[in-house]
């Protein structure tokens, strides 16, 4: 299929900007198969793009306001991140959900505000360890992703989606390929089902929750596993170089 590989680096909250140009450094002047996105805390934005000026890797920001202007202290917004440079922007990433109270209702305005800026929403999904335990996931999963898209009208390939386990995030414990090929493959049917086929395979779908080095290849392989977004590893040079060579 045609969907360009895709490691992303969420720094969360993680600096100084010493140690995030560090751990892109050995990118510069060098060309990847896959595309690769780092999202540095937003102060960190502009001197990213700066550092990495001649290397391939894009920027995304690790969240959006869901305002567009006005009396909003502390936010920023959509036009602000495309202005600073911005390409991706990662939309209601778990921690987000779990310690700011972001639902899907946020996450659906958000979505429509990067959109309509020109960023690529990549909309974090996943289920957490008691709804796999109960057996709810995929239920989870159609809500989250039915309910931050609802009335969207994407365009082909114009978001991203990753799959992130709550259970797996920096806990060590990622999915096996297997178990996360399943939930891909899912989503990718649902998306179908929603939106239809084209559509469906235009949508790159990452996977995310303790990846490193030694099981990035083997998920990466999987069928519906079009990419990798990369938490605790990717501030690893070592590990973050190693995951994007091999995303091919
Ligand atoms: C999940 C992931 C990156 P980690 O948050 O978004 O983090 O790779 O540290 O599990």
């Amino acid at each position: 299929n045609a969907r360009r590989p895709i490691v992303i680096a969420n720094w969360k909250l993680n600096g100084g900007i010493d140690l995030l140009c560090s751990s892109v450094a050995s990118f510069i002047g060098k060309h990847y198969e896959a595309e690769i996105v780092v999202c540095p805390p937003y102060i960190y934005i502009r001197d990213m793009l700066n550092f990495l000026q001649h290397s391939e890797i894009n920027i995304g920001s690790q969240n959006v306001s869901k305002y567009a202007s006005g009396a909003y202290t502390g936010e920023t917004s959509a036009q602000m991140l495309k202005e600073a440079g911005c390409k991706y922007c990662l939309i209601g990433h778990s921690e987000r959900r779990a310690m700011f109270r972001e639902n899907n209702a946020s996450c659906q305005i958000k979505v429509q505000r990067a959109l309509e800026n020109g960023l690529t929403p990549v909309l974090c999904v996943g289920e957490n360890q008691q709804e796999r335990e109960n057996n709810v996931t995929k239920d989870v999963l159609i809500r989250q992703i039915t309910e931050s898209l609802e009335g969207i009208k994407l365009e082909d390939g114009s978001i991203c989606i990753a799959y992130e386990p709550v259970w797996a995030i920096g806990t060590g414990k990622a999915a096996t390929p297997e178990m996360a090929q399943e939930v891909h493959q899912f989503i990718r049917h649902e998306l179908s089902a929603q939106y239809g086929e084209t559509q469906a395979q235009s949508i790159r779908l990452l996977y995310g929750g303790s990846v490193n080095k030694d099981n990035a290849k083997q998920l990466l392989t999987q069928t519906d596993i079009d990419g990798l977004l990369v938490g605790g590893a990717s501030l690893d040079p070592d590990h973050f170089l190693t995951i994007c060579q091999q995303a091919t």
